[in-house]
């Protein structure tokens, strides 16, 4: 009973994680928006993604779209069909699992012109608040709070 109490509990972490932890709303180009003329990938170097983050594509309807593709499309801009398009001028993207995720636009040469954007979204970082962890005894391995930490963070990142 123990265990599956944990499930429980595991499952609502993983539901309500993303609202806890504190999310970003990350407006593409910032002020410059979704647009022919600007580089992204400088835009990007300098930014952190994070599962829960939202991606926002601002740009003038018809002007521009989003489509979502993989790495193979989006360095040769094959574009997708237009069924997959989002076209509202304000397209929010919702960062739901890490790794890399491509962006381009599918209107005339845009891609090609360098409207496109490719990120790498890092895994959510454990909030603060976060409700207390069966963390095991200190004794257990002699490693100490601060030492399950560690060893948890490399882990992690292993
Ligand atoms: C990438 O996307 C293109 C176009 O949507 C598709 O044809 C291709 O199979 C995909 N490649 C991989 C490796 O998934
Ligand atoms: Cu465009």
């Amino acid at each position: 009973m123990a265990l599956s109490s944990l499930s429980i509990l595991v499952l609502i972490a993983t539901i309500f994680l993303p609202s806890i932890a504190v999310a970003k709303e990350i407006v593409v180009g910032d002020d410059h928006g979704w647009t022919l003329g600007f580089d992204y990938s400088s835009w990007a170097a300098d930014k952190t993604f994070r599962v829960g983050d939202v991606l926002v594509f601002k740009y003038a309807v018809g002007e521009h779209n989003v489509f979502k593709v993989n790495g193979t499309a989006f360095q040769s801009c094959t574009v997708p069909p237009p069924s997959e398009a989002l076209t509202t001028g304000s397209d929010r993207i919702v960062l739901a699992i890490p790794g890399r995720k491509w962006y381009i636009c599918g209107v005339g040469g845009h891609c090609n012109a360098g409207q496109k954007l490719v990120i790498t979204v890092q895994p959510q970082a454990l909030p603060p608040t976060l409700p207390p962890v069966p963390a095991p005894s200190p004794s257990e391995d002699g490693l100490g709070f601060g030492g399950w930490v560690s060893k948890k963070i490399l882990t992690i990142f292993h």
